[in-house]
């Protein structure tokens, strides 16, 4: 039902991408190809999905808020590219191709971000069937996630880090606003869009922030005991850039039990709704089968 679900969705978010892509005009066609190339590069997208899902479970129907779906994957794409970056992370992969500055040069990296960052809040403000006000709360919410007192916080959180030792609370502060506030407006604007009692609202908080510390969790396991052709991307690179992860913190058992207790509250935060967070159920559980 899942694997159903979400490849539903990814045709869905796919074809929708690429009209608000070449709905511009392509003048100059370099920038439009720098943005194309890393959003259509193979991405899951699931902070579209978690936010179609949250709509669902809300009892509304997700694919009708496409527009901010997609508004949310230019945002993470852009994220990516800059992350990517030789003054950030400095990689040469993401998803198995070369990064965008090492194809298109690090100027035109640093614009294809920002021409996907704005481009996503044109898109959202087309979202058509949303009362003014609600579109207005939601994109607000968004904005505030992924800005600096959301992921660009942690990012800069993650910087200032570097070369240092964090404490455990420390690396659940950065993570919360690096990856964690973008998940949570996907899954709060889903439940906003679609019509969410405060009780709803209050549940898909709480899923939201234990999706996001399971997926980082996870993720830092990954690290340790993925396989490079699956994740896209050289595995250890935590460790050889010494930095501080829920493995390096505690251990590789430890983080796997972290991970499951974690994804077992994230359902238990759904025990509100009925049979139509199901998705959101299995998206949970799903993070402890990850491969990339
Ligand atoms: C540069 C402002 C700015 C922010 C960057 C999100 C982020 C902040 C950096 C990404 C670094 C990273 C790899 C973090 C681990 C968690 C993460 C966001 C992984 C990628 O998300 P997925 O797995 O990616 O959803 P796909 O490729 O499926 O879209």
């Amino acid at each position: 039902m899942l694997k159903e679900y979400c490849q539903q969705k990814v045709v869905l978010i796919n074809a929708a991408l690429k009209k608000f892509v070449f709905a511009q005009n392509h003048i100059p066609a370099a920038i439009y190809e720098a943005m194309s190339y890393s959003l259509f590069a193979g991405g899951k997208r699931l902070r579209p999905i978690l936010l179609m899902a949250a709509a669902d479970a809300v009892g509304s129907r997700g694919d009708k808020f496409i527009n901010m779906a997609c508004g949310l994957e230019m945002i993470h794409t852009y994220s990516l590219i800059h992350d990517d970056l030789p003054a950030m992370d400095n990689d040469d992969y993401r998803r198995g191709k070369l990064t965008n500055h090492k194809v298109f040069g690090e100027a035109m990296a640093i614009l294809a971000g920002d021409g996907l960052l704005t481009l996503a809040f044109e898109v959202m403000l087309n979202q058509p069937d949303v009362k003014e006000k609600n579109l207005l709360l939601t994109i607000h919410e968004i904005a505030v996630s992924a800005g600096a007192r959301g992921m660009v916080g942690g990012q800069a959180l993650d910087l200032m880090s570097e070369g240092r030792t964090i404490d455990v609370e420390t690396l659940r502060r950065m993570h919360e606003a690096k990856t964690g506030a973008l998940f949570g407006a996907a899954l709060r604007c889903g439940g906003l869009l679609g019509g969410a009692t405060d009780e709803q609202l209050a549940a898909l908080t709480v899923y939201a922030q234990k999706f996001g510390l399971a997926f980082q969790i996870t993720d830092d396991i990954l690290d340790v005991t993925g396989q490079q052709s699956v994740m896209g991307k050289p595995v250890g690179s935590d460790e050889k850039n010494h930095k501080a992860t829920y493995v390096s913190l505690y251990s590789l058992s430890q983080a796997k039990s972290m991970a499951e207790d974690t994804v077992k509250e994230a359902c238990e935060a759904l025990n509100v709704f009925d049979r139509k967070a199901d998705i959101l159920r299995s998206l949970a559980l799903q993070l402890l089968e990850r491969s990339c």
